[in-house]
C-alpha cells in the first residue's frame, strides 16, 4: 500500500458557546482535516486543531507545512513504515498537531488496511474509558450549571475545573461552589494554563486544602523555573504537564528538571505513536497520565478514545472528551455517544474517524 496523494481541507464550525480559559478563547472550530489517500482506494482522515496560543500553529500553518515539508515524506510511503516517515518529520521542529495528525492518518489507513479498530491495534485494554468534562470560565453560577446538567444527563463525575483568573479568590469561590454542589464523590482538579505565578498558585492549593483536589495542572509556566520546582516539592497534589510537555523529549525534560510530576496525554498533538512512548515513559517512573482535550471535536476525541481505553495506565482517570458538546456540529460519520459517563472506542476498522461527506462540503472553507 502506498499514498498516493494527500488532501489539508480548513473548515469552519460554530460553537453554540464559546471556551475561555487563562491563555485563550475559542469562539469557532477552525481546524484543517487531513487526508491521506492511497493506491488501494483507502483514505486515512485525522482533525487538526491549530492552537496558536498553545503551539504557535495556525491553520494556514498546517496547510502550509503538511503541504511543502511533510509531503515529501508521505507520498509515495507505505503507512506501515511509520517509523520511516516519522524519522523524516522529526527533522522539523514544532508543529506539533499536524504532526499529531499525521501519525493518526496513517494509522487509520493501517488499521482499515487490516480490518482491525486501531484501539484493538494498540492494546485493546478496555471497550470504553470514563469522560472528564473540563469547565471553561464563566459565572460561578452558570459554571456549577453545567458541572450538574453533565452529571445529571451523561453521568459524569469528573471536571477540569478552568482557573488562573485574577484575584485567586474568583477561582477559589467557583472551586469551593463545585465542591458543594457536586458532593464528595466527583473527581475534580485544576487546569491554570500558565495564568498565574507560583506564589498564587501556592495561594489557591493552600485556600483550597480541604476540598480534595486531585491534580493541578499547568499552575504558571514552567519556564519559571526556579518557582515551578519549589511549587512542584511543596504541593500535597500532582502537578500536570500539559503544554510544557507537548512531546516525548519535552515531557522527559520537565519531569527530570522537576517541572512537573504527572503529565497530560493529547492524542491532537503526539498521535498514537508517540502518546505511547510518553505512556511508558510515565508508566515507568509510576507518574499518573491525564488523556487531555484539545478543544476537540468528535473527530478529535474518537481518536482519544482509541488511545485511552487502549492502555491500562492511560484508562486510570477520566479522559477529557466532552467539549465537542460545545459545538454547533461535527464532520464524524459515526457520532460519539456519552453514557454512563463513559464514550466508548470505535469497532469498526481504522481510528473510527470516518467523515460525512455531505457536512465536510458544507463546513470546507477552501
Ligand atoms: C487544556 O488542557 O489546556 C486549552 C488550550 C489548549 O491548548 O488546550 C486546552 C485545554
Ligand atoms: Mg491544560
Amino acid at each position: 500500500m502506498k499514498i498516493t496523494h494527500l488532501e489539508t481541507v480548513p473548515y469552519r464550525v460554530p460553537m453554540r458557546k464559546p471556551l475561555k480559559f487563562a491563555s485563550g478563547e475559542v469562539h469557532h472550530i477552525e481546524h484543517v482535516l487531513l487526508r491521506l489517500h492511497t493506491d488501494e482506494g483507502l483514505v486515512g482522515n485525522a482533525d487538526i486543531p491549530p492552537r496558536p496560543y498553545t503551539y504557535g500553529e495556525t491553520v494556514e500553518s498546517v496547510v502550509a507545512v503538511i503541504n511543502t515539508v511533510f509531503a515529501e515524506a508521505l507520498i509515495g510511503a507505505d503507512p506501515l513504515d511509520r517509523g520511516a516517515v516519522h524519522a523524516k518529520l522529526h527533522r522539523t521542529i514544532g508543529n506539533q498537531t499536524a504532526k499529531g495528525g499525521v501519525d493518526i492518518a496513517l494509522w487509520d489507513l493501517i488499521g482499515q488496511a487490516y480490518s482491525t479498530p486501531v484501539h484493538r491495534l494498540l492494546g485493546g485494554f478496555s471497550s470504553s474509558i470514563e469522560v472528564s468534562h473540563m469547565l471553561g470560565f464563566s459565572p460561578t453560577q452558570k459554571v456549577v450549571d453545567e458541572a450538574l446538567s453533565f452529571t445529571e444527563n451523561y453521568g459524569v463525575q469528573s471536571f477540569k475545573i478552568k482557573v488562573g483568573r485574577r484575584p485567586v479568590s474568583l477561582d477559589v469561590d467557583l472551586v469551593a461552589a463545585l465542591r458543594e454542589a457536586l458532593g464528595p464523590d466527583a473527581l475534580l482538579y485544576l487546569d491554570a494554563n500558565r495564568g498565574w505565578n507560583a506564589t498564587e498558585a501556592s495561594q489557591m492549593l493552600a485556600a483550597t486544602a480541604d476540598l480534595d483536589l486531585r491534580f493541578f495542572e499547568e499552575p504558571n509556566d514552567a519556564a519559571e523555573v526556579l518557582t515551578r520546582r519549589g511549587l512542584v516539592t511543596n504541593s500535597p497534589i500532582p502537578i500536570v504537564a500539559d503544554e510544557s510537555a507537548p512531546n516525548l523529549g519535552d515531557a522527559a525534560r520537565e519531569i527530570h528538571t522537576g517541572g512537573a510530576n504527572a503529565l497530560s496525554i493529547k492524542t491532537a498533538r503526539t498521535g498514537f505513536t508517540e502518546s505511547q512512548k510518553i505512556l511508558s515513559f510515565a508508566e515507568a517512573l509510576g507518574l499518573d497520565v491525564l488523556m487531555g482535550n484539545q478543544i476537540d471535536t468528535q473527530l478529535g476525541s474518537v481518536a482519544t478514545v482509541t488511545f485511552g481505553a487502549a492502555f491500562e495506565h492511560s484508562s486510570r482517570y477520566p479522559a477529557e472528551m466532552s467539549n465537542f458538546l460545545d459545538m454547533a456540529d461535527d464532520l464524524i460519520a459515526s457520532p460519539l455517544e456519552i453514557r454512563d459517563g463513559r464514550i466508548h472506542a470505535p469497532t469498526v476498522p481504522g481510528a473510527g474517524t470516518a467523515v460525512d461527506e455531505d457536512k465536510l462540503a458544507h463546513f470546507r472553507v477552501d
